[in-house]
């Protein structure tokens, strides 16, 4: 195939030309927030835009690398702050990197035993996401989270073990500041 160009646009995080957008809405993803009385009432008042991908399309096979810039807005559910769904690739063994481009975010990784680590985001921070651990990214600041991700293209998406246990950890707003605590509704021992 031919080499070529995208263009983001540095501000809105939008990828000219694109041809792919996945826009995710709080009814896509309801149940992964803590406080479900919140989810249930911003549904009914409108069910916000949680976050865009506008992916740059290129053959999902070995050898290619697919890349695509993630857009979260700002806001909560409840305290807890907007988010990805998160996933494992279905392929576990690809790595992945983000660049944060804009924005303040907090990164939750988990690996296949349950254990946890967070990384800061925030324009400049490369980071890199080993296989085997699945990927959450959380915006805790008060304007867009945008970051651009490059990954090999056999990597798929496996959302099925998050949607089913979550991520041990949250972040939430405690005293006007982003927390990491602990997710009661994780299943003990992972
Ligand atoms: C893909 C990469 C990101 C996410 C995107 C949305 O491997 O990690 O492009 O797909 O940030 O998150 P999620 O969890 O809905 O795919
Ligand atoms: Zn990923």
């Amino acid at each position: 195939m031919e080499p070529f160009n995208s263009y983001v646009d540095l501000l809105s995080g939008e990828v000219f030309p694109c041809r792919q957008v996945v826009v995710r809405r709080l009814s896509d993803m309801a149940r992964m927030f803590q406080d479900q009385q919140a989810a249930q009432k911003l549904l009914q008042e409108g069910n916000p835009v949680i976050y865009r991908v506008f992916n740059v399309v290129v053959p999902e096979e070995y050898g290619h690398l697919q890349h695509c810039i993630s857009v979260i807005f700002p806001g909560k559910v409840g305290q807890e702050y907007f988010m990805t769904k998160g996933h494992f690739h279905a392929r576990k063994d690809t790595a992945e990197v983000y660049l944060t481009l804009r924005g303040n975010g907090i990164l939750i990784l988990q690996n296949q035993r349950g254990e946890t680590r967070v990384l800061e985001m925030r324009p400049g921070s490369a980071s890199y996401i080993p296989p085997f651990w699945a990927h959450r990214s959380v915006n805790v600041g008060k304007e867009p989270l945008v970051f651009f991700a490059v990954y090999p293209a056999e990597a798929g998406h496996d959302y099925e073990i998050i949607e089913k246990q979550g991520f041990a950890v949250s972040v939430i707003e405690h005293d006007g500041k982003p927390k990491v605590v602990a997710n009661p509704g994780y299943p003990k021992g992972g």
